[in-house]
């Protein structure tokens, strides 16, 4: 490919903030050789973080299964047979139980996730008595409860909500292969209304439902080129469920997963790239390897919403042989 790299990569110490990367250009990243590639990552990362922190998060699943949405790789659509008991929204008590204990195990931020379509403004008014109790803690609060008016962004930043996410998933290109029930442009409405409301944005996609390396680049690129980059990139591997339509999906190519974190860390150099969904099934050398390109985000705990993530002692030994430590609050 004919382009000058050296134009568009960053300088020792001073990251590139650009929202208008080209397709050729993104692309080219991901074709740099992986040690040139991780090179510029880390440059990156170092920039504008301690490359030895990394922000720990937990998340707990407040209203569980039965949603409208028919998102092929989701355990909680009433689209297919998972066998997962659907659960009400639950009360604030128990949310703070799971909060406190969070906290003591040394999370930073609580995620609320609701497997909503989009909630009534009831659901809303509920939730944001949860994000009130929960950031009367002392920890940062996340939800991700699916599509949300300009109205409803608003009652929840009032209530001290710092962060919503809401994933892209995929390129623009493959989004209708995997979600029939929304479109993409939905989901960017959202965004912009979480951005207006003057909330912090958590935004990511997932790797392994059969996308190409090409759909990878255009899922970073669309991120890239918002109005503002996330503050929160949370890139998942996909947990393969059984009874949804990915069950048997190929799995990623672990080294191309590993570039696709490099290039969200210098495409989007101060947000925090989340090494998401999926650790479960990873060698300690492959998120090893991820920290190295630059993640600096994990969650923390034995479940994400439905399914299993790795056990708090494996964790701590990774994060302990790799000389990690946890990020402090920074909201
Ligand atoms: N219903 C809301 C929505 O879709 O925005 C919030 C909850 S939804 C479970 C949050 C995110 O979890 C999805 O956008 C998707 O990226 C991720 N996710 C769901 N199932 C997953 C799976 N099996 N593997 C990896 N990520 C998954
Ligand atoms: C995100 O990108 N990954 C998290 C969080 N945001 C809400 C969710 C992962 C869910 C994995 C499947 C499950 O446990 O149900
Ligand atoms: Fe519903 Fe969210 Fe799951 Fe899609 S990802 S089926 S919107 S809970």
């Amino acid at each position: 490919m004919d382009l000058n790299l050296e134009s568009i990569l960053a300088q020792p110490g001073s990251p590139v903030i650009r929202h208008d990367w080209s397709r050729d250009e993104v692309e080219a990243l991901f074709e740099l050789p992986f040690a040139e590639l991780l090179y510029q990552a880390m440059t990156t990362h170092r920039a504008c973080f301690d490359p030895s922190q990394v922000q720990l998060s937990t998340l707990l699943s407040i209203k569980t299964g039965g949603c409208p949405e028919d998102c092929a790789y989701c355990p909680q659509s009433a689209h297919y047979k998972t066998g997962l008991r659907s659960e009400a929204l639950m009360p604030l008590s128990d949310v703070l139980v799971q909060a406190r204990r969070a906290l003591e195990s040394g999370a930073s931020r609580f995620c609320m996730g609701a497997a909503w379509r989009s909630p009534r403004d009831h659901d809303v008014e509920a939730v944001a008595a949860l994000v009130a109790g929960v950031k009367d803690l002392g920890l940062e609060t996340c939800a991700t409860l699916g599509m949300l008016t300009p109205a409803q962004a608003g009652r929840l930043k009032q209530a001290g909500l710092d962060y919503y996410n809401h994933n892209l998933d995929t390129s623009p290109e493959f989004y209708g292969e995997i979600i029939s029930t929304r479109d993409y442009q939905d989901r960017l409405d959202t965004l912009a209304a979480v951005r207006d409301a003057g909330m912090k944005v958590c935004c990511g996609g997932i790797l392994g439902m059969g996308e190409t390396p090409a759909d990878h680049a255009e899922l970073l690129r669309t991120l890239a080129n918002l109005p503002e980059h996330p503050e929160s990139v949370p890139i998942n591997m996909l947990v393969k469920v059984a009874g949804t339509p990915l069950a048997q999906a190929d799995p990623v190519d672990p080294i191309q997963f590993v570039r696709t974190i490099a290039v969200a860390r210098v495409l989007m150099p101060r947000a925090m790239v989340r090494l998401s969904a999926g650790r479960e099934t990873m060698s300690d050398e492959l998120q090893a390897l991820c920290f190295v390109a630059g993640a600096n985000s994990i969650f923390l705990g034995e479940k994400l919403l439905t399914t299993s993530n790795p056990a708090r002692d494996r964790d701590e030994r990774l994060l302990d042989r790799l000389g990690i430590r946890p990020m402090p609050v920074t909201a």
